[in-house]
């Protein structure tokens, strides 16, 4: 075991007997792969602070004291959607009341609000709106890029592309073809859930499959678009389940090494007829620590600020995450579910969130790369 852990103190004792548990710890310490079983174990069994300490270790030899953070604004271009995802409070049928969707003039506008903003990184998701035709979103896309052009953006979840392949009659690898000659740089890693087929037939069954969702990103990466991924968290799953998930992601980062990043999204409770209460505190950190020592070929790991609670970020910097998203400023999918966050911060609170945490901020592009703190002008 690296001497630099020392987790005998918490693992040991003179009546210890080394139990299989100890090997796993052990494993770990040492930046071994583990197996999908004995990942299992160390979440279910291993005391917190040792989780904790491994995936430290493991975050610390990646990135050390730094904490990235991305000036960043969310677009939801629209909440109408034909599926009803269970645990989803932010989407209506068409004809309801509060249902909106932005034209692309308005969503410019949203864009163009906050050109006076060193924002990087435009992240653009919505639902599956049966009204809208296909070069909307290449309209979209383009419209956005001209008015932003130092930003990238990160549009669509592998929903959202096979929705679009399905309504247009054509190929998803044609769709993602499309969208990043409009100017599309990135996919973002929404929704992933949770792959299990069993679960996911109780949780969305309307939805594309797990399968299919790894496909559309093996696409995108085989395109040079990478993605984030991500795992909703905190409802009806299992350890097991959450295991199989991120052990497929291991399984096509292997092949692709196209995932820049991962986000566990703790479930948010209120408004959706999931009835399942989410994640408190200890379970976040548990995630994120077996998340940073299972996933060990992606990069980043993201505490997402505004679905874990600020506090928790903080603590999920020392739980493996190195990444806290960004400053975001209208972000409706959360919220619609209760997160009880902001809706934005400020560059300055962000900054101070991860400096009070004890790491070193870092702004990022949406690519990981450290930038220098742009000047509203540039942009
Ligand atoms: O796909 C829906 C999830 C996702 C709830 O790629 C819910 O950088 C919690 O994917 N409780 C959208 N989550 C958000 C997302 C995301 C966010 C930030 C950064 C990135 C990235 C991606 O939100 C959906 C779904 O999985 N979601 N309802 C809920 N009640
Ligand atoms: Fe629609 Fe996405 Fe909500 Fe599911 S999670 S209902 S696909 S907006």
């Amino acid at each position: 075991m690296d001497s630099a852990l020392n987790l005998a103190c918490v693992t040991q004792s003179k009546t210890h007997v080394p139990s299989a548990l100890d090997d796993i710890v052990e494993k770990a310490a040492n930046t071994e792969r583990l197996t999908p079983d004995e990942a299992l174990m160390l979440a279910q069994k291993a005391d917190i602070h040792v989780l904790g300490r491994l995936a430290l270790h493991r975050r610390t030899a990646l990135h050390g004291q730094n904490a990235y953070f991305v000036f960043n604004q969310h677009l939801n271009y629209t909440n109408i959607c034909q599926n009803a995802c269970r645990f989803c409070a932010f989407s209506r049928r068409v004809g309801d009341k509060d249902g909106y969707t932005m034209t692309v003039d308005e969503a410019v506008q949203h864009v163009r609000s906050r050109k006076d903003e060193p924002v990087r990184e435009i992240h653009i998701v919505g639902g599956l709106n049966p009204e809208l035709p296909y070069q909307y979103y290449l309209d979209l896309v383009s419209a956005v890029k001209q008015a932003r052009p130092l930003a990238s953006v990160k549009a669509f979840t592998a929903v959202e592309v096979v929705f679009l392949a399905e309504r247009g009659g054509i190929s998803p690898r044609r769709v993602l073809a499309d969208l990043r000659k409009a100017g599309l740089d990135a996919l973002p890693g929404g929704g992933a859930e949770v792959f299990a087929p069993a679960l996911r037939a109780r949780l969305c069954p309307e939805k594309v499959s797990g399968q299919q969702w790894l496909d559309i990103h093996a696409l995108a990466h085989e395109l040079g678009i990478p993605s984030n991924a991500t795992m909703l968290f905190g409802h009806i799953e299992t350890w097991a389940d959450r295991l199989e998930h991120l052990l497929a992601l291991r399984e096509l980062q292997d092949r692709t090494e196209g995932f820049l990043c991962f986000i566990p999204l703790p479930y948010q409770p209120h408004h959706n007829d999931l009835g399942a209460k989410g994640p408190d505190g200890l379970d976040t950190m548990r995630m994120l620590a077996i998340s940073r020592i299972f996933l060990d070929n992606v990069r980043h790991l993201k505490a997402y600020w505004i679905m874990t609670g600020i506090k928790a970020a903080q603590m999920g910097l020392w739980y493996g995450a190195d990444d806290l998203d960004g400053t975001i400023v209208e972000e409706r999918i959360g919220h619609a579910a209760g997160a009880n966050t902001p809706k934005g911060m400020t560059r300055e609170q962000i900054v101070q969130v991860i400096s009070q945490a004890g790491f070193q901020p870092v702004e990022r592009n949406s690519h990981f790369e450290a930038v220098k703190p742009a000047q509203p002008s540039s942009t």
